[in-house]
């Protein structure tokens, strides 16, 4: 018997619409869904791979509770009843001791996001914590500032540009199929590709021009861009005069970033920059600044990102074809979204973020995600209340937060911690319960509200029952719930049943997914009249370079640039980044990807190498502030002498976790904690390491 299931991969969150082929009750394939034009059938390294974490048996079978010390590997298999009791108990004592908030949970945004956060609303705490900071939460915050919307109701059209420009946006190996699939199309038709990276990626191999940057340097650059263009009167004058406010503040503000300025900061020739500036509008307004995941991630964070945006707007490319475009929802049709567990009506939370998002401390991130490297020291300093209770859902905030020894050290004054996990992460084998889920084969999801330039729904099924004794999150949080007494909150038996509760109202039934896996809330692409239909969600309703988010929260606009120092010695600054074979640091113990890159290796430009009697394939010791391990250098050309680069994802310490236990070095172990604080992003590229031969 054979059958094919149309579903959502899940090896990375980007959710690639799949169809996967079941013979026999096996998956036997799995290939990008056919029916979904920009996927036609593509499928990355990681989205194969698929199928060898199905057949894992290194993956998490059972529920298991500690026996042994934290983090000892001591334990014992448990049945459902059991874990979900002793939870249930542990939790109930926590809360009557220290109330509701002192309960916190952490997860990657997913699907089932809004089953979290309703746990913790019906708790009574805001300790929600996303991933979002952590990845792109300085572009979330510059993007509200400058028009109202977060980078999530953005989307980019590359298909139809003219010429693209990316900072470190290393999309041919941090992939996301349909991007890719765009890129290489607009590539194909004459587009233009302009890469910049201290490293030559893939993606620098590809391009039309590649700019080896000084590591940090690029508002420089960006800032001598936008001199250079509203010198020579290059941007696109109609659209910024009726749509965009401060132009004569970020004039007067530029005046003195000359080309010549930022190539002594940035080591990229001024003519380069005047010819780059000259391009791009000769081609606006089908142009694109990529406004990022996170290419340099820095203290001042947010300003890189504003000004990446700037530069859009400069050119016209703000809801242009071939430009950025804000994502319709089903709204704009007269249609309704899938409903969410959130829009029940929960008790009134009086009490702040532990993390102070959103208070005067920290005004500005995104209170829907907090700021997860901030849970760490709001547990160590019990400030402003104790937290002593922690979920985590589908995140690593051992590996994922900069500065993993201070989280261990936060984590050990946690009464409750407890993982739901897929793999023997190092935050499972930390934690006093491991609760395990079904993988995204074996399990259907929450819908997926696909807005975009034509509103969609994707949902993810099962192809497969699961193997071992998993189940579902949505499961899992509704017999958490009803064993602490807020069971009313999961109006649902099973995720099926969730499905067919969200669906309710949108005229849509689950059975309309079985064709092809989405459905469609119209055929038309939706884009705004940039002469007189574009709605901006800022308080003056318009474009605000001088932004009155940033003004009253006390912080400026534009704020003086300030020059980033050179390394020498064994000094070097610390970047980080993927691969195509990795997704962060859940696939390193997949069976076929870590046999294709089994650890990371630590790239060290040849020149300064040489100097520090550095030899490829040789072991170095890196080491910060924080910690310091040894790695295999990877000696080469293609890195400028300021920086040294690891793959993040390495180092995992649980044993279980047999193929990818103790190989490579973990990013995070090495990275301070240092936050943009007008932003939220932690400032990943802001360790500066040691570097010499083991
Ligand atoms: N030091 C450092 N920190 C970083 C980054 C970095 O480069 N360096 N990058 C940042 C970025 S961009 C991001 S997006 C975040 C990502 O941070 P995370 O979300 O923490 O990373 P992932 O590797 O995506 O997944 C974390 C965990 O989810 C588990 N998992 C995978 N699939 C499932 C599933 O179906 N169910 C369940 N329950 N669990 C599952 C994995 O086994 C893994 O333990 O990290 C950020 N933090
Ligand atoms: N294969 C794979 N694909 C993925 C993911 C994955 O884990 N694996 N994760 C997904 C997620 S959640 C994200 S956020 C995206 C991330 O997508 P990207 O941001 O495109 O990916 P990274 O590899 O994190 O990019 C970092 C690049 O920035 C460069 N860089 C470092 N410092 C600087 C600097 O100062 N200036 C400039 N211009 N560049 C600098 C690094 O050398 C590196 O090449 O990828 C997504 N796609
Ligand atoms: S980018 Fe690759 S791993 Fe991520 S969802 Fe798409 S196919 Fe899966
Ligand atoms: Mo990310």
């Amino acid at each position: 018997m054979e059958k094919s299931v149309y579903s959502m991969c899940f090896m990375c969150s980007i959710r690639c619409p799949i169809k996967v082929t079941v013979k026999n009750g096996q998956v036997t394939f799995i290939e990008g869904n056919p029916k979904v034009a920009g996927i036609d059938g593509s499928l990355c390294p990681r989205g194969s791979a698929g199928i060898s974490l199905l057949y894992d048996s290194q993956r998490l079978q059972s529920p298991m509770i500690r026996t042994g010390e934290r983090g000892s590997g001591q334990w014992r298999k448990a049945t459902w009843d059991e874990a979900l009791d002793y939870i249930a108990d542990k939790l109930k004592a926590v809360i009557q001791k220290h109330g509701g908030q002192s309960v916190a949970l952490t997860e990657r945004t997913n699907l089932s996001t809004h089953v979290s956060k309703t746990l913790l609303k019906a708790i009574g705490s805001p300790n929600h914590f996303t991933h979002d900071a952590l990845c792109k939460g300085s572009v979330n915050t510059a993007c509200r500032s400058l028009f109202g919307y977060t980078d999530a109701q953005m989307g980019i059209d590359y298909k139809n540009s003219k010429h693209i420009v990316m900072y470190g946006r290393n999309l041919f190996e941090a992939i996301a199929v349909k991007e890719v699939n765009g890129l290489l199309d607009a590539l194909a038709a004459g587009a233009k590709l302009t890469y910049i990276d201290p490293r030559v990626s893939i993606t620098a191999t590809k391009a039309h021009r590649y700019w080896m940057i000084r590591p940090g340097t690029d508002l420089a650059l960006n800032y001598a861009l936008i001199h250079v263009i509203l010198e020579e009167r290059l941007h696109d004058a109609g659209y910024v005069e009726k749509w965009v406010l401060g132009l004569n503040e970020l004039q007067d503000f530029v005046q003195a970033c000359t080309p010549e300025w930022a190539e002594k900061e940035t080591g990229i020739p001024a003519s380069e920059i005047v010819a780059l500036a000259r391009e791009m509008s000769k081609d606006k307004p089908s142009v694109i600044f990529h406004f990022g995941y996170r290419g340099a991630h820095h203290a001042n964070e947010i300003y890189l990102r504003r000004s990446i945006l700037i530069l859009n707007v400069l050119m016209g490319s703000i809801e242009a074809k071939g430009g950025i475009f804000f994502k319709k929802g089903p709204g704009e049709v007269g249609g309704k979204p899938a409903r969410k567990l959130t829009e029940q009506k929960f008790p009134a939370i009086k009490v702040s973020r532990a993390d102070k998002v959103g208070t005067k401390d920290f005004p500005l991130p995104d209170p829907d995600h907090g700021v997860p490297q901030m849970l760490p020291q709001a547990i160590l300093n019990e400030d402003p209340y104790p937290i002593k209770a922690l979920f985590v859902y589908r995140f690593e905030p051992l590996m994922s937060i900069p500065d993993s020894n201070l989280t261990k050290k936060a984590l050990d004054k946690l009464d409750l911690i407890v993982t739901v996990d897929i793999n023997y992460s190092d935050i499972a084998w930390y934690s006093d319960v491991i609760l395990p889920e079904s993988i995204y084969l074996e399990r259907t999801d929450c819908v997926q509200q696909a807005n975009g330039q034509k509103p969609q729904m994707f949902l993810r099924r099962q192809a497969v029952p699961p193997r071992y004794d998993t189940r579902d999150w949505a499961v899992i949080a509704k017999q958490i719930g009803e064993r602490i007494g807020i069971g009313e909150f999961f109006p649902y038996k099973d995720s099926e049943e969730l499905v067919r509760w969200q669906l309710a109202g949108t005229g849509f039934t689950l059975e309309d997914f079985d064709k092809s896996g989405f459905v469609a809330y119209t055929d038309k692409q939706i884009l705004w009249d940039r002469k007189d239909g574009l709605k901006f969600k800022t308080p003056s309703k318009k474009i605000e370079l001088k932004s009155s988010l940033l003004e009253n929260a006390g912080f400026p606009s534009f704020p003086p640039y300030e020059a980033v120092p050179n390394y020498r010695g064994n000094q070097f600054r610390l970047i980080t980044g993927r691969n195509a074979l990795h997704t962060h640091v859940s696939t390193q113990n997949n069976a076929y990807l870590s046999e294709l890159m089994p650890e990371n290796v630590l790239w060290i430009n040849s020149e300064r190498a040489a100097a520090l009697s550095i030899k490829n394939g040789g072991l170095v010791t890196v080491a910060s502030k924080n910690g310091s391990g040894q790695i295999k250098a990877f000696v080469t050309d293609f890195i400028h002498p300021d920086a040294v680069f690891m793959l993040h994802g390495f180092g995992h310490q649980a044993q279980l976790a047999a193929r990818s236990y103790n190989k490579g070095v973990s990013d995070a172990m090495l990275e301070e904690s240092i936050t943009d604080k007008v932003g939220g992003s932690p400032a990943l590229h802001d360790t500066i390491v040691t570097v010499q031969a083991a």
